[in-house]
């Protein structure tokens, strides 16, 4: 029948098998935890600073997108990849002016506290449609209200 070897190949086995639970064991007592903790605090931060990240790429001779819509007070974070040349990024309202190298990440944080429409534009000449390459920065007005104070404000204004 074999058995003898059967029972070796088993008694193998079963040492392969602990072995290994012993590093999953190790494993599991060390990475996971850690993993779990960075997990946490990377959300923690996330939630606390509220950023609204926009990818905007700029190419001969237009961003995109060529509209950018965000709401008043927002924490905007624009993350501009400029593909086919060295290019610009300017806003005036917000005395935002970045230069953009090709093929590098340019980013440019700030509060959108003003409401309204705002031009950008490259900031670089890169070529001949460089005074056309344009967009346009929305930022919503927020009321101050909360939702709940809405229906009685309406209610005074129906009033009078
Ligand atoms: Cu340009």
């Amino acid at each position: 029948m074999g058995g003898s070897k059967d029972e070796m190949n088993r008694s193998d086995r079963s040492a392969i098998v602990v072995a290994a639970l012993v590093v999953i064991a190790v494993m599991v007592s060390r990475f996971p935890m850690r993993a779990a903790f960075t997990q946490d605090a990377g959300a923690a931060t996330n939630a606390s600073k509220d950023v609204k990240e926009i990818r905007i790429t700029a190419k001969k001779y237009e961003y995109d997108p060529g509209v950018i819509t965000v709401r008043q007070g927002e924490h905007v974070r624009l993350i501009i990849t400029a593909l086919d040349h060295d290019h610009g990024f300017k806003i005036d309202a917000y005395h935002i002016d970045e230069l953009l190298k090709k093929g590098e990440q340019g980013m440019i944080e700030f509060t959108a506290n003003e409401s309204g429409t705002f031009p950008f534009q490259c900031s670089h000449f890169c070529g001949l449609g460089h005074k056309g390459m344009k967009g346009e920065l929305i930022v919503e007005r927020v009321s101050q209200e909360s939702p709940e104070e809405r229906p009685d404000a309406s209610a005074q204004f129906s009033n009078r």
